[in-house]
């Protein structure tokens, strides 16, 4: 990883290498923690711009509503601490790590100690390789389901939560895959370990509703919200194993993956074993969008 200058840390930009916590931080023993992933991108301009930042700070709000923790920072001034951040850092373009998490005071699981906020960026490119973004990746359906509702709240960003992504993520990775597809708990496919799944039939695109144990991506919001404007049906119900191998074509979506093409799933080629044209429709209006080409979509960038 590239070092930046400054990371911001509970009010103040401080020294990239400063920023330290106690090794008795609540949330590196339990993973009672929120966070967010969000890209900024030069635009086509000249300028610089966040991807749908207010829709990101509102989601690290509602993970921590959801798992009972006050942030004690208003949202607009983490607002203003992103921007702070990537400006302090003279980053035309970067990935952003906004966390909020219990410090260090008491131990014990239910402990609750003063919530500690950073936000730090640094560059990062393509999630899932260049040649994924182009190509499509290989996926792999795995052992490990997606957490059921009352196991875990999914539509929180929860630190914790990542264990169940780590754990599909590395089981696909070292069996020679690129990304890990999750199943919910009654055996349809969920997402990725980082990303929401999209898969095309007959023209029309299916996704998993938000009843399905799945992060509300925002970049899938943006890819529905894309579609519907191209006039592309869009379906969002659940969908089988069997039903994706027999796709035309496949993609995921995430902030860090953006919109990544699908070839094969469990050694089954999807489709012609390479990207569709809607696929490649969706990914094409999707990065004009955030790189300011696309007027329609100017809302969704905050410049910096
Ligand atoms: N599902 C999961 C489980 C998930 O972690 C992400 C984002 C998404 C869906 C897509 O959500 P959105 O980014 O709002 O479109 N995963 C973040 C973390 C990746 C990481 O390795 O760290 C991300 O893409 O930033």
């Amino acid at each position: 990883m590239k070092k930046a200058d400054k990371i911001w840390l509970d009010g103040k930009l401080v020294d990239w290498d400063d920023a330290r916590v106690h090794v008795l931080t609540h949330t590196i023993h339990y993973g009672v923690g929120v966070f967010e992933g969000i890209r900024a991108y030069r635009t086509a301009d000249g300028r610089s711009a966040v991807f749908r930042l207010p829709e990101h700070l509102q989601r690290l709000f509602d993970s921590a509503h959801i798992i009972l923790m006050e942030v004690p920072f208003p949202l607009e001034r983490l607002h203003e601490a992103c921007l702070e951040t990537l400006r302090a850092n003279r980053q035309p373009e970067g990935y952003l790590r906004p966390v909020a998490m219990y410090g260090y005071g008491s131990m014990g699981v239910g402990a609750i100690n003063p919530v500690q906020v950073f936000i730090a960026t640094w560059p990062w490119g393509a999630y899932l390789s260049d040649d994924g973004l182009k190509r499509g990746i290989r996926a792999k359906v795995s052992s490990f389901a997606r957490l059921h509702v009352n196991v875990n709240m999914v539509r929180a960003k929860v630190s914790g939560q990542y264990v169940n992504s780590f754990l599909a993520n590395r089981e696909a990775v070292l069996a020679g895959y690129d990304e890990a597809i999750l199943l919910d708990g009654e055996g349809y496919v969920a997402e990725g370990s980082g990303e929401n799944i999209f898969m095309v039939k007959n023209g029309t695109i299916f996704t998993p509703s938000l009843a399905s144990p799945v992060l509300a991506g925002i970049t899938r919001d943006s890819v529905l919200r894309i579609a519907g404007d191209l006039g592309i049906p869009v379906v969002e119900q659940k969908f089988t194993r069997d039903t994706m191998y027999l796709a035309d074509e496949l993609f995921m979506t995430g902030t860090a993956a953006e919109v990544t093409p699908v070839r094969e799933v469990d050694n089954r080629r999807i489709g012609a074993g390479q990207p569709g044209p809607i696929t490649k429709k969706i990914q094409d209006v999707f990065f004009r969008a955030v790189h300011g080409e696309e007027q329609r979509y100017s809302e969704w960038l905050t410049y910096y």
